[in-house]
């Protein structure tokens, strides 16, 4: 679970806040280290008001320790490894050993103070994306503080006047920090726990990069052009499934800080938004989507009731973010006649096959060689063979009686019996035929068993 480093921060957080109130005179916070790349649990709060802790993606939160009052946090912006996928590493910056850095939680009405420690090879500052605070806090290198030279350790300190979800970056050679992977989220939970209280909580990051296959180190200079499309720097197959127990009220908080928008499409559903990082949406403000463009430095929130259980694909709607590293430049050859040329490279090298002319589904059943360090443009295995996706995607899982806290993968959803398309042989299936098959169609079964769900808004 947690690194060494993190079980003694975690450790000094669980001491009684009285303990504390009586030490005026502490060092800097434990600054706690993920080295893992896998989703960790909701931590929640040891002291001060309760919540409902939200749950990274492929990430984590940070702990914090309480200081006469005062909720400390300790960042250090550092060259990370992020695993992205099995088999893929890139060589990042970022923050406690991950990129994007740990997510920060507190509460509307705290007070906190956040050590940033610089152990980049140059200057930086922190950004607190969205957040109402004094001027000289807001983390503009050169205009609101100077820049935090490297070795050195800034503090921030401001007091969280509202709930919501905001961000928080370099604001310091901005282009290079944010393309090497600097970023991370910050919540605030309401004051009142029964303001639009969810069962589950999940955030993620939407980031981009241009790494060459083979290569560790994303081309900074890239504008336009990326080839890596990640979730909290991770891509799928490497992107964990979100797991919903059934009728769980449900909220996403997606993050964008790359340099285009993303379509955020959600199978299965409709939802509304419920918050951007301006902050909550009015009920009678919003309206039901099924895909939400998150515009280029934005956040945005939905909710929704998990009524109907399966596995339900979650990925941005642009096609060309659900690929791997590709190379952008392949001429199309639907339609082309590559067998002469075929038969001529075969010649030279016996192993080469003609791809591309039928559509390019069959790369996804392709095992091909491929350079070290990178993962292959369309891969995945599902339940019913390849899934053809890479980068921005994942599962909704949404299952019967899965505990408040469990967020391991229950396996692949299982269709009941005449809920599956099937492959039509000259005549309609028992299932189909029978006199009753037209009131057993799914979703009307989650549909029906919505009431017994308490109301939220
Ligand atoms: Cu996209």
């Amino acid at each position: 679970m947690y690194s060494r480093r993190q079980i003694l921060g975690a450790g000094a957080a669980l001491v009684s806040s009285s303990a504390w109130a009586t030490t005026t005179n502490m060092g800097l916070p434990e600054a706690a280290l993920m080295d893992k790349a896998s989703t960790q649990g909701p931590l929640h709060p040891p002291s001060g008001p309760d919540y409902q802790p939200v749950v990274t993606l492929n990430g984590w939160t940070l702990p914090f320790r309480m200081n006469n009052g005062v909720k400390e946090f300790h960042l250090v912006a550092e060259p990370v490894q992020r695993e992205m996928a099995e088999g893929m590493t890139a060589n990042l910056w970022g923050y406690n050993g991950q990129s994007p850095g740990p997510t920060i939680e507190a509460v509307e009405g705290d007070r906190v103070r956040i050590f940033v420690t610089n152990k980049l090879p140059e200057h930086t500052t922190v950004h607190w994306h969205g957040m109402i605070l004094p001027s000289g806090m807001d983390g503009v290198g050169g205009l609101s503080q100077p820049h935090i030279p490297v070795g050195k350790t800034f503090v921030y300190e401001f007091d969280l006047v509202k709930s919501g979800t905001f961000m928080y970056h370099p604001h310091s050679d901005e282009m290079v920090q944010m393309a090497m992977g600097m970023m991370g989220f910050f919540v605030i939970h309401p004051k009142d726990p029964k303001f639009m209280p969810v069962d589950r909580d999940f955030v993620f990051l939407l980031s981009g990069y241009d790494i060459d296959p083979g290569t560790y180190v994303p081309k900074v200079m890239t504008m336009t052009d990326f080839n890596i499309w990640t979730w909290n720097s991770r891509v799928f197959p490497g992107i964990d499934p979100l797991v919903v127990s059934k009728n769980d009220r449900v909220r996403v908080r997606v993050g964008n800080l790359t340099m285009t928008n993303h379509p955020i499409h959600m199978h299965g559903y409709d939802f509304e938004v419920t918050c951007t990082d301006g902050g909550w949406v009015r009920p009678e403000a919003r309206w039901p989507e099924v895909s939400i463009d998150i515009p280029v430095g934005a956040m945005r929130a939905y909710e929704f009731d998990a009524k109907y259980p399966g596995d339900w694909a979650i990925h941005c709607h642009k096609s060309h973010h659900t690929m791997n590293a590709m190379g952008h430049d392949v001429p199309t050859f639907i339609g082309v006649d590559k067998s002469k040329v075929a038969e001529k490279i075969k010649k030279l090298q016996p192993e080469y096959m003609p791809m591309g002319t039928k559509g390019m589904a069959d790369m996804g059943e392709m095992e091909m060689e491929l350079p070290d360090n990178t993962v292959p443009m369309m891969t995945g295995w599902g339940p019913h063979g390849p899934i053809e996706m890479g980068g921005m995607f994942s599962v909704v899982k949404v299952r019967e009686g899965i505990s408040a806290d469990d967020y391991s993968d229950p396996g692949w959803y299982e269709n009941p019996p005449g809920t599956q398309a099937w492959e039509w042989t000259g005549s309609l299936p028992d299932h189909a035929k029978a006199e009753d098959a037209k009131t057993k169609v799914t979703p009307k079964d989650g549909v029906t068993t919505n009431s017994s769900h308490k109301d939220h808004h």
